[in-house]
């Protein structure tokens, strides 16, 4: 039609897709736009790609709050939800979209751009510094997105034409109830072909995309690098006097080691580019790299570890051997200044954490650890080096993927959690789980052998009691440890009839105190209360 047509002749009703024709059209540009920003965040090898940095962006937000709905600090199943929940918006919101750019043809152009600012501006602030490339991921993404919504919405709009099309004997009235003519029946076919191979697309690019960034930096550092035998190390006992069948061996396998970051994507941290930096209110500021990390004397200890957000008889608490070189040596090398309160440390995705400079006197194991269990960290654990504070909990102590080690104030600066509602300081408290029987567990009749671990990492545990159907405190069996910096795994051997029965478990510390019951939730610093179990014994 000409313009001369147009004016001449009255202006027909325009003819506009379905509205669900114009939504999948949508939420398909929208899905193309996320696909294509995943895939060329991986080809130009930048992390993280818009979605996770929006993700990431989120968390940093709203973690306060999550803590309020009593999610730990962090587990796997969170990320998750907040990956999926951040793509479902993103499709959601490229439904209304396209619902919208039937009027208004450059709705898409607004909102998905607006979007790609948002992708843009979260991944320039990232602490992993995606640079003024993001405004070309953007520009790729938004204009992908676009393309395809408009793409699809004019095969939608053909549909549409096809059945108000006076040719067609149907006619537009008749449409509802006569068989759609060839012509409706070819145009579907083409939008609902062009939508599944868009929809497929965009899939596999976000995939591709994501593979690419995920490269094997452990496996690359360990053809580069060799591991040596540490200086010095506490040995794990030879053997334990016993074992209960289900409940936690002494030494925790990496691969069931728990996990817990905010970070959404573990970073992938080049070994051979690698550094750390130690500063701030120090004589000689001074940067190691990998290598000159391995060539350091180190020692090689079991410790356990345990997050602030573990509940009464949870899993967040696991002990490995860490090896690595003393944070002693370190600042011993760097000089700390009279003055400097504060050991604070950085990760490279800007997570941060602090504890008192008091808590490296040379007594209590603080170590700047490269492996776990004899082998290099894991990504998930913080390869290629994190750090390892016995008696502190994570929160305040256990930076993954280390890149700095800052000399500050007490009152200067707070780690990540602190202004989210935890303490500042955060020792870990004497804490004691029963691991077999598991509550609601049948057991087989003929005497129970009750099992689990106590720990008060930096003090030792002393013993540990049980208390059977509300009786007597009695003592627990205990194995044998390394050192007072790892849990000791108790037994204690029952003589119980048939029927329902519980038990409650406390451990007395090497100080001599007994672990409260005072019930007290993980917020601000650290669970209390004796864990119970109910189960029952067999006749
Ligand atoms: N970079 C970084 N390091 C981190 C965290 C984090 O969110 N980011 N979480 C900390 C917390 S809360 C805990 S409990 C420990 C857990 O260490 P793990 O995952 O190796 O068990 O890591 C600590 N180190
Ligand atoms: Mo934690």
């Amino acid at each position: 039609m000409t313009d001369d047509a147009l004016l001449d002749t009255p202006a027909p009703e325009p003819i506009s897709a379905s509205a669900w024709s114009a939504a999948l059209a949508g939420t398909i540009g929208a899905a193309v736009a996320l696909g294509t920003g995943q895939l060329v965040s991986g080809l130009l090898d930048v992390t993280p790609s818009p979605v996770l940095a929006v993700g990431g962006e989120f968390v940093d937000r709203f973690a306060a709050s999550l803590k309020e709905l009593a999610v730990s600090l962090f587990g796997t199943n969170d990320k998750a939800a907040l990956v999926i929940g951040t793509v479902i918006f993103s499709l959601v919101l490229g439904a209304l979209v396209g619902i919208g750019a039937r009027r208004q043809r450059w709705l898409p152009v607004v909102v998905l751009g607006a979007f790609g600012v948002v992708g843009a501006l979260a991944q320039i602030t990232d602490p992993r510094h995606v640079g003024p490339v993001a405004w070309l991921i953007a520009l790729v993404s938004v204009g992908a997105g676009v393309g395809a919504t408009w793409f699809l919405l004019d095969r939608a709009r053909a549909v549409a034409v096809a059945k108000a099309s006076p040719s067609d004997p149907a006619g537009p009235a008749g449409s509802e109830v006569g068989a759609p003519t060839p012509s409706v029946a070819v145009a579907r076919r083409t939008f609902i072909g062009a939508a599944a191979a868009l929809g497929a697309v965009s899939a596999a690019t976000a995939a591709f995309g994501r593979s690419l960034v995920q490269q094997d930096v452990v496996g690359e550092a360990a053809r580069r690098f060799r591991l040596r035998p540490p200086k010095s190390r506490v040995e794990v006992p030879a053997s334990q006097p016993f074992t209960v069948d289900g409940a936690s061996p002494y030494i925790t396998p990496t691969e069931d080691f728990y996990r817990i970051d905010t970070a959404l994507s573990a970073p992938q941290v080049d070994a051979g580019s690698w550094s750390l930096r130690i500063d701030g209110m120090v004589d000689e500021p001074f940067e190691i790299s990998y290598q000159e990390l391995l060539d350091l004397p180190s020692v090689e200890v079991p410790v356990t570890i345990q997050c602030v957000s573990n509940e009464v008889g949870g899993d967040l608490v696991g002990t490995a051997v860490w090896q690595g070189v003393p944070l002693a040596d370190l600042l011993e090398r760097a000089g700390v200044q009279s003055g400097a309160e504060q050991v604070f440390t950085h990760s490279v995705d800007g997570w941060t954490a602090g504890f008192p400079t008091e808590a490296v006197d040379g007594e209590r194991v603080a170590i700047l650890a490269y492996a776990m269990n004899g082998e290099p960290l894991t990504v998930p654990h913080g390869f290629p080096a994190r750090l390892v504070v016995a008696g502190l909990y994570g929160y305040v102590s256990a930076t993954k993927w280390i890149e700095r080690i800052e000399l500050t104030t007490w009152d200067g600066v707070d780690g990540y959690w602190v202004p989210r509602g935890w303490s500042k300081e955060g020792p870990i408290k004497l804490a004691s789980r029963i691991d077999v029987p598991r509550s609601g567990e049948r057991m087989p009749a003929g005497g129970v052998t009750l099992g689990g671990v106590a720990w008060r990492p930096s003090v030792g545990v002393r013993s540990v009691e049980v208390s059977v159907d509300d009786g007597a405190w009695q003592e627990a069996e205990l194995g044998t440890v390394s050192s007072e910096n790892t849990w000791v795994t108790w037994r204690l051997a029952t003589d119980l009839g048939p029927g329902k029965h519980q038990a409650r478990v406390r451990a007395i510390d090497a100080d001599g105190r007994t672990q409260t019951a005072a019930v007290a939730a993980p917020a601000p610093n650290g669970a209390t209360g004796l864990h119970q179990v109910s189960f029952e014994v067999a006749s």
